[in-house]
């Protein structure tokens, strides 16, 4: 079978297994300047290992990634990405996290979860969030490519965290890949059993209405997301969710960063009854 190419080859593939694998899609030259500022971030910031055995001991997670260069702005946006994503969430989703995920040589395989388990809801569900793991180097089976169960996004209930005896497989692949999966997908890191670090980044969209698992409306200074394209602030959450949800005293959060705001379904449907009153009848 050819791997699923259209949007909608790729929609089905995500619908059916939990998660689609889009090969090669970044450019290299894009790939090695994305992983050279996550060495340098690393090293301007001293920033260590993560301090739990679920982000991992030796992996380097460096969260709110939009705070550190403009070149992590583009990650969100990445058009075939964010058309699938608007495609299986809604037009009006929302970034929760993008954070790097570096492996070093020794770390040990994450516990088996899925990313909605925190959240007591029946399943199977809709997708409520879905995460775009980019390989920004190849992902192999020994440098810990993520495992992945597929289908279990449609099971009655979470993985039991951490077991070890469900059967997984691996999502090798090229460097400039990127893996999208169903929160609810069980899957974990994968060990790095080999001598070099395993660079990815995680780009975890979520549906509008639910909170974001980053906080970006405080984490984010105003003045820099001032600076981000109209699509990334809204991503961000400087937007109303259907006109009604994230609104300030009826102004859509975005005109705090000097945009026009969209109208709150409130003021919207009074629109459209005036514009309903003056239409010559038929
Ligand atoms: O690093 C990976 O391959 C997966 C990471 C992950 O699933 C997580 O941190 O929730």
């Amino acid at each position: 079978m050819h791997p699923p190419v259209t949007l909608d080859e790729r929609i089905a593939a995500f619908r059916r297994d939990g998660f689609v694998v889009l090969p090669e899609i970044i450019a290299p030259a894009q790939v090695s300047l994305l992983q050279e500022a996550l060495i340098r971030i690393e090293a301007e910031h001293n920033l260590g290992y993560a301090k739990t055995a679920f982000e991992g001991r030796k992996t380097v997670r460096i969260n709110n990634l939009l705070v550190y260069d403009p070149l992590f702005w583009d990650v969100p946006l990445q058009p075939e990405i964010l058309d699938l994503a608007e495609r299986l969430l809604d037009r009006e989703l929302l970034l929760s996290s993008l954070c790097s995920l570096t492996l070093a040589p020794g770390q040990a395989a994450q516990p088996l979860h899925e990313d909605t388990q925190q959240l007591a809801l029946p399943r199977p569900r809709p997708p409520l969030a879905v995460n775009a793991i980019w390989a920004l180097s190849d992902f192999t089976q020994d440098n810990g490519a993520t495992h992945v169960v597929p289908g279990s996004h449609l099971y009655d209930s979470a993985p039991p965290y951490g077991a070890q005896d469900i059967e997984s497989v691996r999502a090798t692949m090229k460097a400039g890949s990127v893996m999208l999966f169903d929160s609810a997908l069980w899957h974990k890191g994968g060990a790095n059993d080999s001598n070099s670090r395993r660079y990815a980044l995680s780009c975890y969209y979520c549906a509008g209405w639910m909170r974001q698992q980053e906080n970006l409306q405080l984490g984010i200074p105003a003045d820099l997301a001032r600076r981000f394209p109209r699509r990334l602030q809204e991503l961000c959450g400087y937007s109303i969710y259907k006109g009604q949800y994230g609104h300030i005293d009826n102004a859509d959060p975005i005109t705090l960063l000097g945009r026009e705001g969209r109208p709150t379904v409130w003021q919207a449907s009074d629109a459209k009854a005036a514009r309903n009153a003056g239409a010559p009848k038929a």
